[in-house]
């Protein structure tokens, strides 16, 4: 097959997917700028770094294992929904304090609230090499997940919730559990738990995306496809290595 061909039948692939609009989206290319539909506020926790190539142009670079990284963004509208994809991309460091480290280090919290009013949390988070999700709720626990990350490489990663189901994607990998239902989440940290924590991301964040709804496994594929086709034509990988 042609060059041509090729890159024609990728284009009718994007079209029949139907490429999902994000509500709001973080390029990181050298700051916090948002777009999307309903573009959302994103400040810097610490002082992280955008001297890195990433997934497409500049990364953040987040250094956990010295001092507390990452981004913070506070919801407003955004907390109504309940149907929510979160995607990133993520490249661990294999330093001490990042990846096989034995506490978990989150790639995203989401702070948030039953119908009840009580207190809800959802982490995607390396522990030892290994990705899982931590959600809990007065009504049902979840600590589940158990994909393998890959060492120093970029990995594109997903957390989708729709309804009483939640699932994670690792790449082109997916799992998927039962929750305990509608919560409505008031704050996101990217690449951390909090405030001055160093229990995140020690590594690499680029390409982070929040839609409000459920992306479906053939849209996240789509998604996973372009970051990976961006990734091999890369424009310089220059410090960040690949
Ligand atoms: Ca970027």
């Amino acid at each position: 097959m042609s060059k041509l061909s090729l890159a024609g039948l990728f284009l009718l692939q994007a079209v029949v997917a139907g490429a999902a609009e994000p509500y709001a989206s973080w390029k990181l290319d050298g700051s916090y700028a948002a777009g999307g539909s309903q573009p959302l506020r994103m400040g810097p926790v610490g002082t992280p770094s955008f001297d890195d190539a990433g997934v497409s142009g500049k990364c953040v670079r987040l250094d956990n294992a010295a001092s507390g990284q990452g981004m913070r963004v506070v919801l407003g509208e955004f907390r109504t929904a309940t149907d929510l994809t979160f995607t990133a991309w993520v490249r661990f460091t294999t330093q001490e304090g990042g990846f096989s480290d034995t506490a978990p280090h989150n790639i995203v919290r989401f702070w948030g609230k039953t119908p009840e009013g009580q207190a809800a949390v959802l982490d995607l988070r390396v522990r030892d090499g290994v990705m899982d999700v931590y959600y809990t709720n007065p009504a049902r626990n979840l600590q589940a997940g158990n994909l393998a990350v890959p060492v120093g490489q970029w990995v594109f990663v997903a957390v989708v919730v729709e309804g009483d189901s939640l699932s994670i994607v690792l790449n082109d990998a997916r799992r998927s559990f039962p929750i305990a239902g509608p919560q409505s989440y008031e704050t996101m940290t990217v690449g951390t738990v909090a405030q001055g924590s160093r229990r995140g991301v020690n590594g690499w964040m680029d390409e982070v995306s929040l839609y409000d709804e459920a992306l479906s496994p053939e849209e996240l594929g789509l998604l996973y496809r372009q970051g990976r086709e961006a990734l091999a034509n890369g424009a310089g990988a220059a410090g960040g290595g690949r």
